[in-house]
């Protein structure tokens, strides 16, 4: 499935690693990019969505509705 994500609070590249690590820990084979910019995150993922969005908020971002 493929995700498309806004998430608030990423600033720099730092975060950008927290939140792929975040995906990749839930799913390892998850295809993951980040746009720092426009603040999306899309993610390749068999996993459900709500999961990786679980997994970002648990990492201290915020998924917007
Ligand atoms: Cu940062």
């Amino acid at each position: 499935m493929q995700y498309q994500f806004t998430v608030e609070g990423m600033t720099c590249g730092h975060c950008e690693r927290a939140v792929v690590h975040a995906v990749r820990e839930v799913d390892t084979d998850a295809v993951v990019k980040v746009d720092l910019a426009t603040k999306q995150v899309s993610v390749e993922s068999d996993k459900a969505r709500e999961v990786i969005a679980n997994a970002i908020t648990e990492e201290g971002y915020k998924v917007a509705a």
